[in-house]
Order: C-alpha cells, then structure tokens, then sequence
C-alpha cells in the first residue's frame, strides 16, 4: 500500500479505496439508499455550481431529470480545471488529473489551491466523488479555454483518460455532469420525485440572489425555472402571498467577522409562523444558532419598544417568543466559511458565534425599523397583544377538554364505536372518513380491539384556524377525546386509549385532503404520537379482480395489470372508489384485518417535511394544495405489520 519511503502521495489508490467504502457505507455518505438518498445525490451536485455562483462565476444551472432516470446539472461557472493536478499524485507517482481528483477522491470536493471558494455547500460536502462512486456511470464535460473537454466513469473509476471532443466559444465556460444512480445501490424500487426537488431548487434559487435555475423533467414533460432578483426579500413575499401583510418586508445585509447574515421579515395577519432559517444555500430544517438569534432578537426588540412606547403597562408581563411569533414570516439567511451542523441528516446550525451576530444584526435593523415606522410598530405591538390574550384563552379551553378528557367513560364521543379490550398494546382506532364509510368499518371491524370514529366532512385546516378555534370543533374534540392524551404541551402519551391510531381515508383526491388535514394537524399538537410510532395509515384495494373461484384485491395499477396477466383477460374487474363501495366483509379483509391488510407506518420525517411542504404552498391557492396533497399521499414508509 502506500510506501512512504518513495514519498508517493498515492491517492489513487486512497481514491480507490474511497470508492470502495462510499459503495459498502452509503449511510455514511449521503444517509442511506432511500429516496431521501437519492435526492441528496442531486443536492450535492448542484451544490457545487451553487458554490460556484457563490463565489460570483455562475449565473445560470440547469438541472434535467432523463427519461432513464438520469439526472444532467450543467452550470456556467469556471469550469474545473484541465490538467494535472498540484499535489495529488498516482500509484507511480504521476500527478493526477485535476478532474479525477475532484470526481473521485473522497472529501476533495473543489476547495483547493486557494483560490476556492468563500463558502461551501458544507452540510452536503461529502463532494461529487461519492455522487459518482454510487452511480452506475457518470460523464463530466467541462468548457474552458475554447475547449470543450469529457470524462467517463464507472462505478466511481475513471475510464481512461480526459479527452477534448470538441471547441468552446472564447468566453464560454461551464461544467456538466451527468449521473444514473447504480441500482445496485438503491436496490428499493424509488426515483426523483418532481416537487421533493422543485421545493428544494426553489429555496436555493431564493437564497442565491440572482441565479436562474431551471429544472426540467423529461420523464412527465414537465419544466421550472427559478430566479428572484429579490432574493430572500422575494421569499417572504412569495410566502404571503395569500396573506395580508401590515407593513413592508424589512430587509438586512451584514457581514461580522467574515460570516455574512441576511434577513427578511414580515408580519401578517395570520396565525402560525412560518420562519426558515439558511446556512450556506441549505434550508436548516432543524434551525438552530441563526434561527434563535432571529426569534430572540426580534421577541427583544418588540418589548423594548412597546415598554418604551407604553404601549405595555408595567403590570403586563413581556410578551413571549410565542406571541412575537404569531404571524411573523421571516428567512435568515448566513454565509459562514466553516459551518457546524449536529449531524449529517440531523439539518441544525452549530455555530455559537452565529447567534451573536444575527441577534446583533436583526436587533439593530428591526429596531431602527420601528423607531422609523411608528404605524407599522403599532399595528405589530397591537398584533402581539392578541395573540397574547388568544394563547390565555386557548390555555383555559384545552385545560377544559382535559379536564374533561380525564373524565373518560362520561365524555367519550356518541359517534365512537369503542372496543372492549382495554391494553393498549392490543386496540386499534380507525378514524374513517364519512358516515357511510364509518358504517361498514363498524360492521366489518373486529370489536374485540378495533374501534372506529367516523369523522364527516372536512376537519378544519389547521394552518389558517387559531387553536382555540380548532378546540371548538367538534370532529376535532370528538378526536382528541377518544385518544385521551391531550394536546399541544399538555399531551400525555399515558392516556393514549389505542395503541394503533390509523387514518382510513378514500383513495381520491378528497381522500387524500382530509387525510392530510389530520396528518397536519397529529403533526403540529400531537408530534409525539407520530414520534412513538403510533399513528398509521390504512390502505384500501384500489381494485378487485374475480376469476372463476379466484377473488384478488390489488393495490396499484402496476399489480393490477399484473394480476390480469395471470388470470387471463377474463377476469372481472371492479374499481373501488370509496370505501363506501365495499361490504363490511370486504372491508375487514382487504383493509382491517391484520393478516391481509398493509398499514403505513408514519414517520415524523415524513410528517416534519410534510408540514413544511404543506405551509409553503397551502395557503388560499387551490392548485398547489392539490399537487402537494398528491405528493404527501406517497410520503410514507411501507411498513408490514
Ligand atoms: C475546482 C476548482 C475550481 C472550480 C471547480 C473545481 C468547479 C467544480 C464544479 C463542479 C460543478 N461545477 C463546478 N464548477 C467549478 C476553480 C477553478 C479556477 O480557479 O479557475
């Protein structure tokens, strides 16, 4: 192996190795083989050219899905450079093409011979070699100098040498990168999905003021293009679009020993918050130092004011990050050259310095904001109050559910068909969509330890309604009874009454809206549950296929044509559209019963991504909630139960 005697830097063979390793750890590189992995495959790619336009060489990415599942990402930065490389030598102690050292060593990523960047990428920083050792080929073409160069790789190596295949004009730079994932690899049957990544470009062409990305999916003809002069400022607007806002957005830009902090805020008239914190082009999903500097500084400012103003007496306590937040809409954004983050998966800011300058920065902006906009300050301050007195009364009225939640067997809803086992670890909840549906699930169950809650029309969405109102609702109290835990901070998994919680909504459009209003709402007063592992969704039979003594119920278009194939064209085929549609005997064996049945597990992951997904595009516009119900359908984990 390496000789140090001969002083070879032999990264060929650490580069060989390398490769090696992401193959048998892909956990360790890009968080696993799940589709999460397979996005984050693209996600490293395209963060390279958003280096690249951090550093103020690119302007422009495009990023298209092939029919094959192949992925190009071309930008129009520098190029990687052609030729041998500074340091990096091979086995014989030549020096390494500088585009085999960037594609194929481990953590080299592009950050060398100083001139690099500013920033980078750094959560996905595993660098391009790892996209490349887990695909099954990957070719990179670079334009520089009047050239227009290309490499091939398999598998991670190299395939031979760099060649030049054809001309460049004379200002004309750029890299291309083209990959098809190794499904040797990502063995389970998933590709890209079009709004996981659109969501994702959208955010990083916000943050990235000035670049166009544009996004195409050859596989559904379908296409994006993505730019915001605006940049952050853009991306408040664009998130209250369907709010009315009380002043206009206050926008900052600093840079304090070396890390550069940039912020936009906003406050509606609306209900919840919806805040994203950035680090390096990443959405943080997490928060972290940024995001408390934010929150902290803004809760601050708003005090100071309103005691200042009078417009708190001194009997009033300070208003509380909560009731700051209500309404508030805001990004940070910060550029830090050696970014801290809890883990690889975990998307959460380190830095500690960081919530220093951003308390600093947003402090100082805000508060010369109000000070200049005594309106604006008014209405914010007036805001606050409300929502202050609302979260009292919210208090007194969940207090009262629990209280009458305590008082179980008196308060349990009339429409609860209740089972008689009493061990958790044994019973069931179905909350069913519909009263017709909520019947045959009634006859059909197994009483022993299933027991069902119908649940008509449309539960209030959560995102626009307060939570007193929701409180107020009776298909929601009729819920929160039944489970017997509680919500919000005073949820108490110890009186959960069912072990299993599971959603039994139609396979339709409306289906999947009233199964995403509960998801949301488990999500945001009831996370634990989802947490624990307790909260479920049923899968109906989209098909039932008879043929002579032979009766299948399939579950997707793929197993029905299958299935059709087997038993011949003959076969009797039955759509079901409801749940309505099937007899309660039906109903027990394809969806009930715990030997035929599949229940999908949810994941907090699933919901956590679902509910930031569903604040970004809910809203009044019918169109994105459409598509963003149908994307969340999929968003959960099969789970054999
Ligand atoms: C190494 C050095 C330089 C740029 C790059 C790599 C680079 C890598 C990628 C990957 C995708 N797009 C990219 N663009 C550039 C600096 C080049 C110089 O100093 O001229």
């Amino acid at each position: 192996m390496a000789d140090k005697k001969n002083n070879y830097d032999v990264s060929s063979i650490q580069a060989l190795e390398g490769i090696e390793h992401v193959r048998k750890r892909p956990g360790m590189y890009v968080g696993g083989t799940d589709i999460k992995a397979l996005h984050h495959l693209v996600y490293e790619v395209v963060d390279n050219s958003i280096d690249e336009a951090l550093a103020g060489f690119c302007t422009s990415i495009n990023i298209t899905i092939h029919a094959d599942s192949s992925v190009t990402v071309e930008d129009n930065g520098r190029g990687i450079p052609v030729g041998p490389h500074p340091s990096k030598k091979d086995a014989n102690g030549k020096p390494m093409e500088t585009v085999d050292v960037v594609m194929t060593v481990i953590g080299a990523g592009g950050k060398f011979g100083g001139g690099g960047y500013k920033v980078s990428g750094g959560l996905h920083g595993v660098g391009i070699s790892a996209v490349n050792a887990l695909s099954e080929w990957m070719t990179t073409e670079i334009k520089r100098d009047g050239k227009l160069w290309k490499q091939e790789y398999k598998r991670g190596m190299p395939q031979g040498k760099i060649k030049q295949i054809g001309k460049a004009e004379k200002d004309e730079s750029g890299t291309k990168q083209t990959f098809r994932f190794d499904k040797q690899i990502f063995t389970e049957d998933i590709d890209f999905r079009f709004d996981t990544l659109v969501q994702r470009f959208r955010e990083m062409a916000f943050v990235t003021r000035g670049v166009t990305i544009k996004f195409v999916d050859e596989r559904a003809e379908r296409e994006m293009t993505f730019y915001f002069e605006g940049g952050i400022t853009s991306f408040v607007r664009y998130l209250n679009r369907n709010r009315e806002n009380l002043h206009s957005v206050v926008y900052v830009e600093k840079e304090i020993e070396g890390v550069g902090v940039e912020a936009s805020i906003q406050y509606t008239d609306a209900y919840t918050e919806s805040v994203y914190s950035f680090a390096n082009t990443i959405n943080t999903i997490d928060g972290g130092t940024h995001l408390t500097g934010l929150r902290s500084s803004l809760t601050r400012v708003i005090n100071d004011y309103a005691r200042k103003n009078g417009l708190l007496k001194d009997a009033d306590p300070n208003f509380s990050g909560d009731d700051t937040r209500e309404g508030l809409t805001a990004i940070v954004s910060v550029k830090h050259p050696g970014p801290q983050f809890e883990s690889q998966t975990k998307v959460k800011l380190m830095n500690p310095e960081v919530q220093t300058y951003v308390t600093q920065v947003v402090g100082e902006a805000f508060g010369t904001f109000l000070e200049e906009n005594p309106q604006a300050a008014k209405t914010i301050v007036a805001k606050c109050l409300t929502s202050a007195r609302a979260r009292d009364a919210a208090r007194k009225a969940r207090d009262l559910v629990i209280r009458k939640s305590a008082l179980e067997s008196l308060t349990l809803p009339g429409k609860l068909a209740d089972c008689s086992e009493r061990d958790t670890s044994k019973t069931e909840l179905y909350i069913v969509e519909g009263d017709s549906a909520g019947g045959s699930a009634k006859q059909g169950r197994d009483r022993h330890f299933q027991a069902i809650l119908p649940l008509r029309g449309k539960i209030l969405n959560t995102e626009r309604a307060r939570l007193d109102k929701i409180l107020g609702n009776n298909e929601v109290k009729a819920l929160i009874s039944a489970l017997g835990t509680g919500i919000g901070d005073n949820f108490d998994l110890e009186g959960l009454r069912y072990g299993r919680v599971i959603i039994m909504t139609d396979a339709d459009v409306d289906g999947s809206h009233i199964r995403t209003l509960l998801l949301t709402f488990f999500f945001r007063y009831m996370p634990k549950l989802i947490e624990e592992g307790h909260l479920y969704i049923a899968q109906p039979p989209l098909y039932r296929i008879a043929f002579k003594n032979t009766v299948k119920y399939v579950y997707s278009d793929k197993e029905k044509d299958k299935t059709i194939k087997e038993l011949g064209d003959k076969a009797n085929l039955q759509r079901y559209k409801g749940l309505g549609e099937m007899n309660p005997d039906q109903l027990w064996d394809t969806t009930m019963s715990p030997e035929n049945r599949t229940l999908l597990l949810v994941t907090v992951d699933d919901a956590a991504e679902a509910d930031r997904t569903f604040d970004m595009l809910m809203g009044d516009a019918v169109d994105p909630r459409k598509k963003f119900i149908q994307t969340h359908a999929k968003s959960v984990r099969n789970l054999d139960v």
